[in-house]
This record gives structure tokens, sequence and C-alpha cells, in this order.
């Protein structure tokens, strides 16, 4: 039976532990024996008699269920929501009723194509879905880590899927989108050019979960006490800021661990490093979303924040991990229609099929339609109606009366009325027809104004995910197509794109829409990840520091407290784990080995002083290549004293010591040092050495 949540509004589930209890079978029979099977004689047959053998084995036989169907590899966390203020001008919706209002939540991170055992990673858009447990009912914000999709339609979401997934002849590839049916699909939809521009984006291979904005995606209706409503569209920004990994390192990190995001994600929580988002709506006008230049109702289209800025309205903090991850992360089922009194649906034809669609899925991943009971997805407030049975019906319903109207029960449960969900009174019904609105033909001008919106890196790494995602199309008539598109969205992507495929710029694809209105704007600040560097200072960054036997004991001492005081996390790193002797006699133990551990599992490096552990790192391949991992993608590298040559034995002679980032300097300045070390770790990442190809 869903259980209660706990009375500090957590959702707590059944939580079952079994300390100081025996092992018992399903039925609650005590087993004795949980090694040997029942035989007729030591040597003798088994017997089908033996039911604590036919139930164990039965019940593991059926331990899996289907996986979703897009969005299966996932990872997820308990929090809260708490409202900055009453939000009631516009909405009656319950998390906003009041200032300080708190609402339980649970939140699940996902990669969108890979199947649930695929690395974290891949570039991809990242779900982004929190279910709020609102004292009306839940409410599900299923929303992506990208503003805008592919696609402006429900009819074409099976299509782009069975493109994206891996080919269905071999199964591959797994978790990534550089395969010929995926942009054979694409550059036949020019509608999903502004998406791929931000899935070729650094967007698409996130530093972290904690690290990513969020979006409702969809147009919204707020709805106030008095009937009245207002558009809106929601927004998650990560007090974190936003930071994402480069292309090589997030290749590097999928072998050296797949579970990179859960990790990051579990461990953050667990160190009490609670990641925490504002939660900011875009509220407009009937008729100012008349006057745009895009369709609100357009999937594929943003509003840019210069024409309507984003309120914040309240923050998440996510502060407890999950005690099973398949009780919840797992069974969680997120659905884009449930909404509570106060938020209603815009005409969104993509958001249409998702009213329907995610239901549906539940009913064969959890088998059947009670899926609201299990405790994962049970609201807090209170449930009452006439529905019955069904396969794993938990409640245990009273009395003879399942219908409506009825007098045996006093007429309970009852309507409502305006107390209850109200659909807003949209008298917008015309002619049924199948078709688009005129602005829904115009593909390019976010994708322009993306692109033109981007810092000169975050242009050049658009340029490479193009090109690399190309390169591995076999059919040319793809690559070639692909290219004709780009060139509307800007001639310089599709000739530097063309140049890297050893091809010629084709014409331009002829566009649907040859008059498109003039867009408002052509530059959005915003929309480049450097417009969010965070809050939180060097808090929760990686930082290995080498270890070896003979190291310098106290500049190393004196910087990990530095660093530990200010939120980082300090990784010893040896040649094998383990304590090191250093020259103090003092020893400093590796947690991590440079096997277990390479280089782009961190996010800055400290190379050690004294001449002997040098003299050891430095016949040590893996210090090399570590030392230039960390250079290639960017990353803060301090050396101290002797430990230059370390940076020398990389080939990191003296012209790329002067680059942005790399700092070398005494022991004796320790202080300084450290000092200048953090203030470099705020930046993350020292973009100025970013080459393509790499130097190092
Ligand atoms: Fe989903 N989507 N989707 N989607 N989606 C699912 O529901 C679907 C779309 C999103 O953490 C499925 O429970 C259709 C847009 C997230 O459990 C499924 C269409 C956005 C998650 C489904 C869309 C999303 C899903 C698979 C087009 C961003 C993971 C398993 C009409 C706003 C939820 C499941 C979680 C999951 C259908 C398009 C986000 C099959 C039909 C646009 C974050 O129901």
């Amino acid at each position: 039976m869903a259980k209660h949540r706990a009375p500090d509004d957590q959702p707590m589930g059944d939580t079952l532990k079994s300390s100081d209890m025996p092992l018992t079978t399903n039925q609650g029979v005590s087993v004795s024996d949980n090694q040997n099977t029942l035989k007729a004689g030591l040597r003798g047959p088994s017997l089908l008699e033996d039911f604590v053998l036919r139930e164990k084995i039965t019940h593991f036989d059926h331990e899996r269920i289907p996986e979703r169907v897009v969005h299966a590899r996932g990872s997820a966390a308990h929090g809260f929501f708490e409202a900055y203020d009453a939000l009631s001008q516009y909405t009656r919706a319950a998390p906003f009723s009041e200032k300080g209002k708190i609402t339980p939540v649970f939140t699940r991170f996902s990669t969108v194509a890979g199947e649930r055992g695929s690395k974290d990673t891949a570039r991809d858009a990242r779900g982004f879905s929190v279910k709020f447990y609102t004292d009306e009912g839940n409410w599900d914000l299923v929303g992506n880590n990208i503003p805008v999709f592919f696609i402006q339609d429900a009819m074409k979401f099976p299509d782009l899927v069975h493109a994206l997934k891996p080919e269905p002849h071999h199964g591959m590839p797994q978790a990534g989108s550089a395969h010929d049916t995926f942009w054979d699909f694409v550059s036949l939809s020019p509608e999903s050019t502004h998406m791929l521009m931000w899935v070729m984006s650094d967007r698409a291979i996130p530093r972290s979960y904690r690290m990513m904005q969020g979006f409702g995606v969809h147009t919204f209706r707020l709805i106030n006490a008095q009937g009245e409503s207002v558009f809106c569209k929601f927004h998650w920004t990560p007090k974190h800021g936003t930071h994402s990994l480069v292309w090589d390192e997030a290749v590097k990190i999928a072998g050296a661990d797949a579970d990179f995001h859960r990790r990051d994600l579990w461990e953050a929580i667990e160190s009490g490093e609670f990641p925490e988002w504002e939660l900011g709506v875009q509220i407009f006008t009937e008729a100012q979303a008349d006057g745009f230049s895009f369709d609100i109702l357009d999937a594929t289209k943003l509003i840019p924040e210069e024409l309507v800025p984003i309120t914040p309205v309240g923050r998440m903090v996510l502060n407890r991990n999950p005690d099973n991850f398949f009780a919840e992360t797992e069974q969680v089922a997120f659905c884009a229609a449930h909404v509570v009194p106060g938020i209603d649906f815009s005409n969104d034809p993509l958001l249409a099929g998702r009213l329907h669609s995610y239901i549906d899925t539940q009913i064969s991943r959890l088998g059947g339609a009670n899926f609201h009971e299990i405790p994962i997805n049970a609201p807090v407030a209170s449930v009452q109606n006439n529905q019955r049975d069904g396969m794993h019906r938990q409640a245990i319903h009273r009395g003879r009366v399942s219908y409506e109207p009825n007098s045996l029960a006093g007429g309970c449960p009852f309507q409502a009325g305006t107390e209850g969900f109200v659909s807003f009174p949209d008298a917008s019904a015309e002619d049924k027809v199948r078709g688009k609105p005129e602005k829904f033909s115009e593909h390019y001008a976010q994708a322009t104004l993306f692109y033109d919106s981007q810092s000169s890196v975050e242009k050049a790494h658009i340029g490479a995910a193009f090109r690399f995602e190309l390169s591995k199309v076999a059919v040319p008539a793809i690559r070639e197509r692909m290219l004709s598109s780009l060139v509307n969205v800007s001639p310089d992507l599709a000739a530097e794109v063309a140049s890297g495929l050893g091809m010629a710029v084709p014409d331009a694809m002829p566009r649907a829409i040859t008059d498109p209105q003039t867009p408002e704007i052509n530059f959005s600040p915003a929309l480049s990840l450097t417009a969010r560097p965070g809050e939180c200072g060097i808090r929760t960054r990686q930082v290995a520091v080498l270890v070896e036997k003979g190291l310098h004991h106290a500049s190393l001492a004196s910087l990990h407290k530095a660093l530990t005081d200010a939120g980082a996390i300090v990784h010893f790193v040896g040649p094998r784990v383990g304590a090191f002797a250093s020259d103090s006699g003092a020893h400093i133990a590796a947690n991590k080995s440079l096997e277990n551990a390479p280089g782009v599992l961190f996010d800055a490096l400290v190379l050690p002083d004294g001449s002997e552990a040098v003299q050891a790192l430095a016949g040590n391949g893996l210090t090399i290549e570590m030392i230039k991992d960390m250079y290639r993608h960017c990353k803060t590298i301090l050396a101290f004293g002797a430990g230059k040559k370390l940076l020398e034995v990389s080939g990191l002679g003296p012209s790329l010591e002067e680059d942005d980032g790399i700092l070398v300097g005494d022991s004796a300045n320790a202080t300084e040092m450290t000092s200048a070390f953090i203030e470099a770790l705020t930046v993350y990442r020292h973009s100025s050495r970013d080459s393509d190809p790499p130097k190092k």
C-alpha cells in the first residue's frame, strides 16, 4: 500500500529494513538454509517440492521491467521546492500559493537515446523531470536541458526516435546520434535545425546534472483564482552555473566511468553539497504572443529573454538520495498531463501528443493501470474516486459503492466544482484540419540566433560536433543535404563543416517560406553557456593531487587545507592506492590510482614537489597521459617546485607553461600559489588553450 509521507514533507516510500530479522520467503516463512537445494541424498536429484528454491528463482526471473522507450538512462533525487513569494496574481497552483511554501519533489535527469546501461556522457539532450508532490495533487514538469525540441508535431515523434535509436538491423550505435538514420531524418526535417544547433553545442555534454539549465519547453498556461490566464515558459537555472565537458573528454570519461553523472549527483548529495536551481517563469499574454515573429505553440522556438524576461519564483534543492534505485528512480512515472489547478496546457501540438503518451507508456512499463499507487508515484494529496481493481491494486476499498451519482454513500466522493481542476475555456475551435500555422514554416532564424550568440570557442565546438557526427555518416547524399541546410543557418558554419569533411559547400536548401517575419533580435547573450558562471566558487570541483614516495609534504598539506576549506574535493592519486612516505616522514594516503582514475575525471591537477617523487612519476606513462589530457581539456594545472619537470616530460615546454591556467612556482610560496590556483579554478576551463586539432 502506498505509504504516507513523512511529517517533514519528504516522500518516504516503503523503506524496508532487515536488521535483526531472519531470512524469510515472500510468505513470511523463515528459511533454514539459503545455500543448498533440497535433494534426495547429498549426490541425488533436486526435488520439485523445494518451494524455497522455486520461489527465489521465479522471483529472480522476473526482476527486470521494460526500460523507458526513451530516457531509459537516468538518475534521480528527492528534495523540495520553496516559493519565493505568492504568485497568486497569475496562478492558484499550490506550490506558489504563499511566500516560503515548501513542496516536496522527486527529480530525475536522463539521457534520451541510450539504453538503461549506457554511458552518461553521450552527446544528447538531457531530461529534467520534476515531480511536485503538491497538496492539491501531483504536478510533473517533464522538461529537458534544452529549451526547444526537434519536431513541431507529436505525429513525428516515433519517426524521430526510430531514426535516433540504434539502427534496427544491428543495434548500433548505442547512445549516439552519429549515424546515418538520424542524420537522414533530421536533414529531411528542417524544423529540427534549431534543436540540432543545441545538441551539437556543449549543452549536450554537461559537466554535471547539477550544472545544467532545465526548461519546460512548451508554452503552458497559468490560471489564477479568478479564472484569468497568462502564458508561461518554465526555466530552471543551476546555482552552480552552466558548465560542460569537451568532446574528447566526454568520450574518454565514457570509458573511465560510464556512471559519471550518476556518481556526481549521488556523491554531491551524500556529502551535503545539495544541488540547487532557481525556477523562473517567462510570463506573457495572448496579445503579446500574437505579435511575436514566431509561434509560441511551436516547440522548435524559444522566447528570447530579451523579449520576455525571466521572473524568479522559487528554488529547488535536492537533498536526499533515493534509498533504492529500482523502487524510486526506475519506477517513478512522470507524465506531462499531470497538472494541478492553476496550471494548464497550451495548444502546442507536440504537447498534445505527450498528454496521451506518458500514462500509456507506464501501463506496459509498470505493468498495469495502478502505477500511481507505487509509493514514489503516490500523491501526498489524498486520492478518492470510483476507479477499482486492475493489475497490482494495492488499495483495499471499503463499502459497496463505486459509482457516482450515488445515494448509498451520501453522494461521495463528490465533484469539487470550481474548487477542482477547471480547464481554461479556450474559445479557439476552428475547422478540423491536418496542417500547421504559417509561422511554423520558418526554420532557421532562431538557429542562426543561437549560433551567432555563442562565444568563439562555443562556435568552434559546434562546428567540430557537426564535422564529427557527419563524418560518421556513410551515405554522402545525407552529408550534402545537411550541409545545404546549414548554409541557411550560417554560411561560415557550413563552410567550416564542409572543409572538415573535404567537401564543397552545396547550394542552400530551399526554404519552406520565402518571406518570414523579421526576428525581433539577432543576438542573445543569455544563450551562451558563459552567461551563467554560477555562484558557488570552487565548491565541488574535483582536484587530483599526484603523490609518490618522497613528495614535499608541507606544500601539499597547506594546499589540501585551503582547497577543502573552499569546498573543493581533493583526491590524492598515486601510481597505486595506499600510503606514500613524504620527505617529512609523514604519510599521505592515495585514495585513487593513475590506473583507476584518469585525468578526465578531475577538474584540475596538482603536481607535487620532491625530486624523488617527480623522478618516479616522470617514468610513468599514465602521469604523462593525465597531464596531456588536463592540458588539452583546458583545466587548471599547478606544479610545485620540481613538479615542473613533469610538465616538460609531458611536452608542455616553456612556451605552453605560459598558457592560461598553468601555474608554476616554488613550494616555499605554497600559500600564494594555492590562492592563485583557487582563483584559476573558479574559471573552470581556460578556453584560450582550446585548439582544433589539439596542440598536445
Ligand atoms: Fe518525452 N517521453 N515525449 N519528451 N520525455 C517519455 O515517458 C513523448 C518530449 C521527456 O524521467 C516517455 O515515462 C512523446 C519533449 C523526459 O522518467 C514517453 C513526445 C520533452 C522523459 C515519452 C515527447 C520530453 C520523457 C518514455 C512528443 C521535453 C523522461 C518513458 C509528442 C519537454 C521522464 C516515459 C522520466 C519520457 C513520450 C517529447 C521530455 C514514451 C510522445 C518535447 C524528460 O511517454
